[in-house]
């Protein structure tokens, strides 16, 4: 199996993480994908995600699965050891719950944030400065949710480790490009941010 992705993207990376998690890493190979010279808008990549993102993966029957959470999902049922996404009912809409709240509420909008504020890829979508500053100055609010939460929980969903604690963690450190980073009285938010940071998977 091989992954598409580039390194430093932050979903490539949450896929990345997840592998770790798990062990998995040595089950696929990575090709690496120039995302600012327009590797993936090419027509030969939109064969592969008609989206143009990265990661993809690709499967051995020579089909592509694309969408990290998609991806992930994919590795949990096959190799459920491990498990982030929950075994029991319950855990398992609880983390499907905040792995959502993370990524639509905080990663997209980190995203939107980077996007229409650097330019970035301006070669394929028209940035809105204004927008990306919306974006950019609602992301505190987030922190503090997340703050608020972790005062009572350990990790993002409960006692245990899970995928919306990989989203939540890439998007903080993807968050920094921006400048944007919690402020110090989010002691709770700390604590966990450090604590994800002792995991291996954390620097892979
Ligand atoms: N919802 C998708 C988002 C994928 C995504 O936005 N990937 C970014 C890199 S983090 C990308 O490929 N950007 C290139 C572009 O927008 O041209 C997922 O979960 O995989």
């Amino acid at each position: 199996m091989k992954i598409y992705e580039e390194k430093i993207a932050p979903n490539a990376r949450r896929v990345r993480m997840f592998l770790a998690e798990k062990g998995l890493l040595d089950k696929v190979e990575f090709e690496q994908v120039d995302l600012k010279a327009g590797d993936n808008i090419s027509a030969g990549f939109r064969q592969k995600n008609p989206i143009a993102k990265i990661p993809v993966l690709e499967m051995d029957d020579g089909s592509f699965l694309s969408e990290s959470i998609a991806i992930c999902r994919y590795f949990e049922v096959k190799y459920p050891k491990h498990p982030l996404m929950g075994t029991s009912p319950e855990q398992q809409a609880i983390i499907e719950m905040w792995q959502r709240r993370c990524e639509i509420y905080f990663m997209n909008i980190v995203g939107m944030g980077f996007q229409h504020t650097s330019g970035y890829f301006s070669d394929r979508m028209k940035p809105v400065k204004e927008w990306g500053e919306v974006c950019v100055k609602s992301i505190p609010k987030f922190f503090q949710l997340l703050d608020a939460h972790l005062a009572e929980s350990k990790y993002i969903a409960g006692d245990e480790f899970s995928v919306a604690d990989i989203t939540a963690y890439v998007t903080m450190d993807f968050a920094k490009v921006i400048r944007t980073r919690p402020s110090e009285d989010l002691v709770n938010l700390k604590r966990w941010y450090d604590l994800v940071s002792t995991r291996e998977s954390a620097r892979v």
